[in-house]
């Protein structure tokens, strides 16, 4: 067993809930506290309610557990974003400072940040955009994004802080739900053909995203923090792929094994947001400093995730009321 304390900030989130989990398996429970803003319940560890707004309350959390690592999760997504752009910008930024300062001053051993492919708008290139690209976001997450990013390459360059970071696709999983993105519309399908239900897409139907499939995300994440330093040539954020795909591509998928499911489409503002973003991503970067591969294609992730589904809604239906 390794020996790192670590502390997830934003663990109740999509990602968070399904990295905590992950991260308690290769550290052991008892070094990986979960945080979020509410309390946790069924948790395998120690856990612990905090604002990551709040600098004090962080810094006392890092002094209780006597934390090495901060895996940072806690953001406001695109979407969501969109709605109150200061609001979001203010938590995005704040809480990203509060941490970059605690790993500073107190010399933690590493910090993860996750980006998102966000940070590229209309200018970058629409097809395999990339690593060193264009930024010129469209939405205020996108922005928080391209300056976190820098400021995290300047606590590297400035006070060796080892931050690292991924820019994320849209992440696809059955354990969690996702919380305000653009890419949402990939897991509610799953759950909507599960239920036998029909689909009204927020996005068009011929609109490509670069997504990556839960354990492959969960995976990568976990092998740029356990990367060797030097093996590291990127300090913003690495491009990761996993796969790419339209609203109608998943759903033929979703029909291979569910032959009577139906989707239709109703273009809402997050369509604009989703015209900006890349089809796809250059990854090679990361293929080649830490050797990231990812292993589901949509074909291989529909039939995981709704095999699982199946099984977690057959199991509530059972469940006493
Ligand atoms: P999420 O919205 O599901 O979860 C975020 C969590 O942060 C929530 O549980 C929320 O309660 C918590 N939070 C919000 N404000 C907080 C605060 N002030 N203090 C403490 N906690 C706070 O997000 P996610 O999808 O799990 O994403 C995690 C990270 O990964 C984010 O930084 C996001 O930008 C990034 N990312 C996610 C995706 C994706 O598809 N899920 C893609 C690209 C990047
Ligand atoms: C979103 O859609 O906002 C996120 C992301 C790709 O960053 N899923």
């Amino acid at each position: 067993m390794k020996h790192e304390n670590i502390l997830i900030i934003g663990a109740g989130g999509q990602i968070g809930a399904v990295l905590t989990e992950a991260l308690r398996e290769v550290y052991g429970p008892d070094h990986v506290v979960s945080s979020d803003l509410k309390p946790l319940t069924q948790q395998s560890g120690p856990t612990e309610v905090l604002d990551a707004l709040d600098g004090q309350a962080l810094e006392a959390l890092v002094k209780k557990w006597r934390i090495t690592q901060i895996y940072h999760l806690a953001a406001i997504l695109s979407a969501t974003g969109e709605k109150d752009p200061m609001w979001a910008w203010n938590i995005n930024m704040t809480s990203l400072f509060n941490v970059l300062e605690i790993a500073r001053q107190r010399s933690l051993n590493k910090v993860y940040f996750p980006s998102s492919i966000a940070v590229f708008g209309r200018e970058a290139a629409h097809q395999n955009t990339p690593q060193y690209e264009v930024l010129i976001p469209e939405t205020v997450y996108g922005i928080s994004k391209v300056a976190g990013e820098n400021w995290a390459n300047y606590y590297y360059r400035r006070y060796s802080v080892d931050v690292r970071s991924l820019r994320y696709p849209g992440i696809i999983g059955y354990q969690s739900m996702p919380g305000g993105g653009t890419t949402d519309y990939a897991v509610d399908i799953y759950h909507y053909a599960t239920q036998q239900k029909n689909y009204e897409c927020f996005l068009r139907a011929n609109t490509c995203l670069p997504m990556l499939y839960m354990p492959d995300a969960i995976r990568g994440t976990i092998e740029l923090m356990e990367a060797p330093a030097n093996r590291l040539s990127v300090r913003t954020s690495y491009n990761l792929a996993g796969m790419s795909f339209t609203p109608e591509e998943i759903a033929a998928s979703i029909q291979k094994e569910a032959p009577q499911f139906k989707i239709t489409y109703k273009p809402d503002f997050r369509q604009a947001i989703a015209d900006s973003w890349p089809a796809s991503i250059d990854d090679s970067a990361a293929r080649h400093d830490w050797n990231w591969r990812p292993e589901f294609d949509l074909d291989a992730m529909t039939r995981d995730m709704l095999q699982h589904l199946a099984l977690q809604y057959a199991a509530k239906a059972q469940a006493p009321a």
